[in-house]
């Protein structure tokens, strides 16, 4: 009996999912990938789009407000906070190749049992990122990064040893936002990629190859209303990029949800600063799941981080929720803020 062949066309013109792509990308760049690593990946997209889903029915369900708990940050959770954290802890506790994982949402690191021989990652994340402001339909979003597990590590060792890396090694980190769609960004070091999630067929569609942040932007972002605690140094910036000295006078976006402030600046240029305050005189974000992940994305998109002294991905760290300075930007923004608040050493941007 003769073969049937068929030339197999896609259903819909060039599609490439989430999962299409990092297993393209592998090939492309490291051609004995055993898959493994597209399988934690898959783990953190498929709890995004649970998470997603409980984000868009928020206000039907009853997931809003706060759940009379506070985290380790001394910061109310909110319902939201606690569903979306554990949906990760989920979804990567049934990936046998993740060993540690450290979440904001939990004082400790956890090492999953057993894993310690067999694990090969260490993931850290903000499970859900400018959660206050969820009751008022504003944007928020998931942020990761995924490290290797350092080796000879013993189930005795304490699991936070593990997360406590420069973010130099990190080996992939993304964010999604859930906003007036739901994005997904993700580095490993190749560029900077985008996907839309269809929520038609629940499949995030490749929608943003090889995002480049702008050479120069048009905004800034920050909260002002800290004007008075800002270090002068921080102000004479911020009233160069008003006064217009740099070909444009900047404008303001704050929402006060990193991770949507950062996609904004990410796609449209500029910069965004938390620099440190009286209140938070090392700064309010944290180091390993907020700071390192966007750095690592905007310097793969050609921008820089730097937490006014040195380059956010050299930072030792020294505990899982250590807090930093974040300034981050295109090319231009983040060579005049240089010129104002000079890193430790030579210029970093470049
Ligand atoms: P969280 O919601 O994970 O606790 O994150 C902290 C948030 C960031 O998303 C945002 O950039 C910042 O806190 C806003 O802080 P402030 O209200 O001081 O401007
Ligand atoms: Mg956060």
């Amino acid at each position: 009996m003769k073969n049937r062949h068929v030339t197999i066309r896609s259903a819909e013109p060039c599609i490439i999912t989430v999962e299409q792509h990092i297993l393209q990308e592998q090939r492309r760049h490291s051609p004995h990938a055993t898959g493994s690593f597209s399988w934690l990946l898959s783990g953190i997209t498929l709890a995004t789009k649970m998470t997603e889903a409980r984000v868009r029915r928020a206000g039907l369900l009853d997931v809003l407000g706060k759940a009379g708990n506070v985290n380790v940050q001394g910061e109310e959770q909110q319902k939201l906070d606690i569903y979306a954290d554990e949906a990760l802890v989920h979804c990567l506790g049934v990936r046998e190749n993740v060993a540690v994982i450290a979440s904001e949402e939990n004082e400790e690191a956890i090492m999953f049992d057993g894993r310690e021989g067999t694990g090969k990652y260490v993931v850290v994340f903000d499970p859900l990122d400018g959660s206050s402001n969820i009751d008022v339909n504003v944007s928020v979003g998931t942020i990761f990064s995924i490290l290797e597990l350092p080796p000879n590590l013993s189930s005795s060792d304490d699991a936070s040893v593990a997360c406590l890396q420069p973010g130099v090694k990190q080996l992939a980190a993304g964010y999604v936002v859930y906003g007036s769609s739901t994005i997904m960004v993700y580095t490993t070091g190749h560029g900077v990629h985008g996907f839309t999630l269809d929520p038609s067929f629940g499949a995030y569609v490749l929608s943003h190859e090889n995002i480049r942040i702008p050479e120069q932007g048009s905004y800034y972002s920050s909260n002002d209303a800290y004007w008075d605690a800002f270090p002068q140094p921080y102000r004479d910036y911020i009233m160069h990029l008003r006064s217009g000295a740099m070909g444009r006078q900047y404008g303001l976006r704050y929402i006060g949800s990193l991770v949507a402030d950062f996609h904004r600046t990410l796609l449209r240029g500029g910069i965004f600063l938390y620099p440190p305050t009286e209140k938070h005189p090392s700064g309010k974000l944290r180091l390993l799941y907020e700071a390192n992940p966007v750095a690592f994305i905007a310097e793969q998109a050609g921008g820089f981080a730097s937490d006014g002294t040195r380059p956010i991905m050299e930072i030792e760290p020294t505990e899982i929720h250590q807090r930093t300075p974040l300034i981050v930007g295109g090319k231009s923004e983040m060579k005049a803020f240089e010129e104002f608040v000079q890193p430790v050493g030579s210029t970093q941007a470049k």
